[in-house]
Formats: structure tokens, sequence, C-alpha cells
């Protein structure tokens, strides 16, 4: 295996909504680079980059994953992504590592919501971007839709540099706009095929496209306007030497159409991956030094060698596995590096390049290029790996929090210690997870992205380290609040042989704004209640609130304010101040108006446009209300506010209504009164569910 230097590689990142064809499309230029025997189905599971069991059932990407390819002597590493939002931050991950990202879009249903989120970051990221309007076979594509889509949703400048020959299942090949020349495909997915004039009926297309191109060149570039003003248009030269420099500098994203199934279009693909994208030597990684400034590091494999841990793998047999871009100088197999974020020292064993699951041993790896090694001890995700003398280090990516909780029990007593191994070990490998234990319920709460985030990593749990767990239904974090205000009094005095006890306040309780939480106020003159027993008081109505009146949920957004009191020279003491706060805050919960708050949803739900309706329907149902709507060619967006309790079903219900053709978005919103109704049921459930705990106890 040859060692690539930063000027003859290419990272790029494969982004884009579920079921555009990123995996597909990595498939077929590994096949088409030669990197592999045959030609991998997403279909059959035979990706290299979809290999986990997981991924191979279910048939999407769940995990990032790394491949090469090698193009006229280039380098170009792949990263395959996850397109469904459950799984968004590994795409994430990837693209922060990456110095350019392929944007898959398919040409049926257009830009989709994972695509602006992924647009979004790879603008924050500056990252160059070409463009891939793939499934452009199947029935009802359209360049022209999906081109004004992307348009709308992603960028201005978003540029075809080819055209489509054919429609639908008819499809041959691509008109290059660039050289004028036709590639026409043969039809055994072989990715074979024979360049040639473009076709007569299609010349007027290809010059009006062609004239579209270099305008939107020209138009990037002051001294190409002129230029372009002058002489009416571009030189083939011009334009080529145009299109790279405004593609790096993410001004111009040009398009390109394929068929990854078919196995057309991927070589052109290929080229202008190593034309229009910056290899690593053209374009600098941020790092940070010792005082935090942003510095530019260069992927110089003559600087110190430094590198960046953007995933790791929990493998129950090779251990943990740290991917990592080396960001300058080079990493060398059986050698020792610095953790710089943890400040240990790490033993490199053998470095390894990853093609899907397979690896590579290799010598050593260079600046720019992203490779593998097993069993570091303390190296986890967003640390930098580097040498004493330099004090880079490389900003850390964020996470996402988790959204949504799980109760899971196993199903064999036994393995109760095994889970929390095993969880740690996933919760490595994904940030976006947590696993805790609930402290009044003591039940183990497993938290992720949503329903399907949370069933993966339970199947994860099974097949790698052994543990089967039920999942029990999600708990849904309702809280109680007050709707009056009242004054209360609570007095706790026992006498009992020798030393009584005795402690007494009052107190007054009035509703805040939401959001407010909880506050306390000392209003007592006069010494009514001596000033170390406050505290106590506090602490009693502390206690009291987090463990709720309603249903066990905790009290938030009001205040309580102790006003007044009583105490006994020998008798008070903390206990008895901390037994009357709590009783003072039983008797005020009688007249307060005591209520339960839930957690509402800002939901985004995108599907074409023929369900518009029954979506909507179904989302009043769920006590929603619609925000808004919008049409973005055949899509339409439907904007609501949804109670969380009525969205924990709603993946399944979206995936059979729209026959899989729907996606949607939600994340956390506000507390809203639950109605009175609805409030009945969830007391009796926490009823019930306390009932129950008790006679387990017995
Ligand atoms: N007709 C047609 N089908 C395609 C094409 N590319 C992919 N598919 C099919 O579309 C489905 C999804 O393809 P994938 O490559 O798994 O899509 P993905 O973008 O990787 O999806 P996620 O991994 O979920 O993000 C599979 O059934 C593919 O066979 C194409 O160009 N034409
Ligand atoms: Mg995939």
């Amino acid at each position: 295996m040859k060692v690539y230097d930063a000027s003859s590689i290419r990272n790029v990142a494969i982004v884009g909504h579920t079921g555009s064809g990123k995996t597909q499309l990595a498939s077929a230029i590994l096949s088409d680079a030669g990197m592999v025997n045959r030609f991998g189905k997403v279909d059959d599971g035979t990706t290299v980059t979809d290999f986990d069991e997981e991924e191979i059932a279910r048939k999407h990407t769940l995990s990032a994953s790394l491949a090469f390819a090698e193009w006229n002597k280039q380098k170009i590493n792949l990263i395959d992504t996850p397109g469904m939002g459950n799984f968004l931050s590994d795409a994430r991950a990837a693209l922060q590592v990456a110095d350019g990202a392929l944007v898959v879009v398919d040409a049926v249903s257009g830009v989709m919501v994972q695509t602006e989120k992924v647009w979004e970051v790879a603008e924050e990221l500056k990252l160059p971007r070409l463009v891939v309007v793939n499934r452009i076979d199947r029935e009802r594509a359209s360049l022209e839709r999906s081109l004004t889509s992307l348009r709308e949703s992603c960028s201005r400048t978003v540029i075809p540099i080819q055209l489509p020959i054919g429609e639908e299942k008819s499809l041959k090949g691509v008109v290059d706009l660039v050289t004028k020349k036709a590639y026409i495909y043969q039809t055994d997915e072989s990715g074979k095929f024979t360049e040639g004039a473009v076709p007569g009926d299609m010349a007027a297309a290809v010059d009006a496209a062609r004239e579209a191109l270099i305008e939107m060149v020209a138009e990037a570039d002051e001294k190409l306007m002129e230029k372009f003003f002058d002489a009416g248009t571009l030189t083939d030269e011009e334009l080529v030497a145009g299109l790279k420099s405004a593609t790096s500098a993410g001004k111009v994203f040009p398009l390109f159409c394929t068929s990854s199934t078919l196995n057309i279009g991927v070589q052109p693909l290929l080229d202008a991956i190593l034309a229009y994208l910056p290899a690593p030597a053209e374009r600098a990684f941020k790092g940070l030094d010792k005082g935090g400034a942003e510095v530019d590091r260069k992927a110089d494999d003559k600087a110190p060698a430094t590198a960046f841990v953007w995933k790791t793998i929990a493998d129950p047999f090779a251990g943990r596995i740290t991917m990592f871009r080396v960001v300058s100088g080079a990493m060398k197999s059986d050698s020792t590096i610095l953790n710089k974020t943890k400040e240990t020292s790490e033993r490199l064993g053998t470095l390894q390049l990853m093609q899907g699951k397979s690896q590579t041993a290799v010598p050593e790896i260079k600046a720019g290029d992203l490779g593998a090694v097993a069993k570091l001890k303390d190296t986890l995700t967003n640390d930098t790996l580097g040498e004493k003398a330099d004090p880079t280090t490389f900003p850390k990516m964020k996470f996402p929090e988790p959204v949504l909780s799980y109760a899971i029990e196993p199903k064999s007593r036994g393995d109760e210690d095994k889970i929390s191994t095993a969880m740690h070990r996933l919760e490595e490998e994904d940030p976006s997870i947590a696993y805790s234990r609930d402290s009044q319920t003591k039940e183990l709460l497993l938290s992720g992205q949503g329903q399907l985030h949370i069933e993966v990593t339970v199947a994860k749990l099974k097949r790698r380290f052994g543990v089967d767990v039920n999942l029990k239904p999600p708990r849904i974090p309702y809280r109680e609040t007050i709707k009056a205000s009242t004054e209360a009094h609570g007095r706790h005095k026992k006498q009992t042989g020798g030393h009584g006890q005795f402690g007494d306040c009052k107190i007054k309780v009035e509703p805040l704004a939401r959001g407010a939480d909880f506050e306390f106020v000392d209003d007592i003159f006069g010494g009514s209640i001596p000033r170390q027993f406050i505290p106590a008081v506090e602490k009693g109505i502390q206690d009291a609130r987090t463990r709720g009146y309603l249903a066990g949920y905790p009290m938030v957004d009001f205040r309580v304010t102790v006003f007044d009191g009583s105490y006994h020279d020998v008798d008070s003491n903390e206990l008895s101040f901390k037994l009357a706060g709590s009783l003072a805050f039983k008797d005020a919960m009688t007249r307060a108006r005591p209520t339960i708050l839930e957690p509402v949803m800002n939901v985004e739900v995108y599907a074409p446009s023929d369900y518009a309706g029954d979506l909507m329907g179904d989302l009043n149902g769920r006590r929603g209300r619609i925000g808004g709507m919008d049409t973005r060619g055949a899509t339409t967006i439907i904007k609501a506010q949804v109670p969380m309790a009525e969205m924990l079903t709603y993946e399944q219900h979206l995936t059979s209504a729209t026959g899989g053709r729907g996606s949607y978005h939600m994340e956390y919103s506000h507390y809203d009164e639950v109605p009175s109704h609805l409030q009945t049921k969830i007391i009796a459930a926490a009823k019930a569910e306390r009932g129950q705990e008790a006679t387990v106890e017995e």
C-alpha cells in the first residue's frame, strides 16, 4: 500500500437525507475504481460501508464508516454517513474531518429535512460541496425540480455541470457541460461507457446549460467577470480554473447526475472530486493554541505529528477502535504519542487504513490522511493526539443532548453488571446516547435521539455484548406546578420522654412564570424562627417539591416565602424545622391548585404533498397545534407544536401512512399544562406504579 501525502488525498464526506443513495454511491465508486471485485448492493447487504449486521438488516447506514478509492494515482477517502435524523451526529463528525462533501439528493424527492441539516453544518464549517442528484433513473425523477428545491433551500449557486441523457428508466448516461462530451453507459451495471458527441436533440439544452454555468463561474470572480464581459464567454481553461477556485471557496456548488444502482455517471464524479475539491494540503485545519485562540494547522508532514479523533468504535473483540485524521506530521505504527486532552501517554500499535470493516496495516499515516488504531487505553472521540512541545489541540465537536428516555431492564438478573460495562462502551462509541439510573425510581434509563436510536442501541447491546434487555415504555418528564397563591402553616411537635422536637413555620406560595423554576425567599423579621433554622425550612420544602404532590413529578415555577413561625428554646432543631417546612408545603398544596405540566415539542413533518391533509388531521388528533404549512417542490412541510406524550408512536405512524416517504424532525419547545382528564390518568398511573414498588419492597 502506497503512502499518500497531503497533496494527493481528498477527504470526502458523503452526506444527505436517508434513502438518497449515499451508501450505494460509495459502493459504485469502490467498484468503478477497482477497489472491490464485485459491485455491492444495499438491497443485498453486500456494500463495503454498511457492514454492521444491524445496518444490513435495516438497509440503512447507522454509523459513519470509512473507505478509500485510488483514482488517477490519488487517494479519495470516503466517509459514508447516516442520513436518518436520529443518527445525524455521525454525519457532523464526518464533515468535521473532511475537506469537502458530496451532498446526495434523491432526484424524485429533492431536498429533504436532513439535506438541509447537513447543508447547514457544511456551511458552518465552510466546506466545499459537490451536489449529486442520484436515483435519476427512477420514475418521476426530475433534475429540474431537484435543482429548484436545492436553490430554494440550500444555495442559489448550485449549478449543473452535467445533464442526464434520457429519462427515468431510459437513462443512458450524462453530458459533461465543461468538455461537451457525452458518456453513454452500458446497461449491465458494469460502469463501462463510451465517450461520444452530444446527442443532436440535446444540443440546444446543452448550450443553454453551459452558458448558465459559465455565467455562474464568472460571477464568483471579478477578473473572470471582466473577461466574460469582454469576450462574451470563457475559455475551457478559464472555466475549469474558475470552477475549481469557486468550488473550493464554497461560492459555487457544481451538480452531478448519477444512478448508483445502474452505475451511471460515477467516473465523471470521481474526476470532479480530484479536479474541484481541495486536497488537505490546500486547506488548513482549525486548531486552538494554548490560550484557546484559533490557529490554522497546515497538513505539513514535516511539522510535529498531531491527530484529531473523530470517532470511536466499541468492538467486543478488537476492543476500542480509534478513528483519526492526521492533521500534521506523520503517525507511526508501534510508537508512543501523547493524548493532549487527557494528558496521558498512548502506545500506538499497528496503524490501519479502513476499507469498511477490513483493515490494512501500514507503517505510517501522513498528514491529511484518515486512519485507525486499536486498543488505545484512554483516548476517546474529540481527543487530540500530539507531541509534548506542540501546544495545539483541536476544538471539540458538540453532540446533541438526548431527547427521549426509555427504561431498560435486563432479561436475566445476572446481567445487571454487564449492562453498565457494555453501555459505557457504547456511550464511548456514540456520545449522543446517555445511560443513567433514575435516582427516584432506581430504573436504568437509556436516552437517545429517538425511538429508532434507542432500538438500535439495544440491538447493539445484545449482538455485541450478549446482553438482552426489555424496553419499557418511555417516561415523559412531566412536572408539576401551582395555579393559585396561598398561605400555609406547618408545625412539627413531638414529646417523647426527654428531649422533644419542635419546629413551626408559616409560608406563602405563589405561581411564577413558565421556566422560572423555584425561588425561596426568607422574609423572617424579629427572629420568630432563629436564623440557623431557615436553611432547614428551605431544605424541607425543597425535598417535598422534588417529590411532587400529585403524581411524584418535581414541582416548578413557583415561589415560597417563609414569613413567620415559632420555636422552642430546648426542643427546636434542624430536623424539626425541616419537617415543619415539608408539612407547610403539603398544607399549601391543598389550596394552591396544583397541576401537571408536560413537554411540548416543535415538530416539522416533510412529506409528498398528497399526504398533507391526512397528516395534519393526524397531528390534530395528537393534540397538536398546526403552526404553518409550506410547500417546496412536491414536498409539503407541516409545522406544529405537539405534546411529547403524543409523539412517541409517531415514527411508525408516519412511515406506514406515507409508505416510508415522509420524515420528521422534532425538538423540545416548552412546558404546558396537561388537560385535566389526562391528568387523572397520569395520577392513577403514578399511584399504580408506587403501589407496585411497595409490594416489590415487601
Ligand atoms: N433506482 C435507484 N435506486 C437507488 C439508487 N441509489 C440507491 N438506490 C436505492 O435506494 C435505497 C437506499 O439507498 P442507500 O444507498 O442505502 O441510501 P442512503 O442514502 O445510504 O440511506 P441511509 O443510509 O439511510 O442514509 C436502496 O434500496 C438502493 O438500492 C439509484 O440511483 N437508483
Ligand atoms: Mg447509507
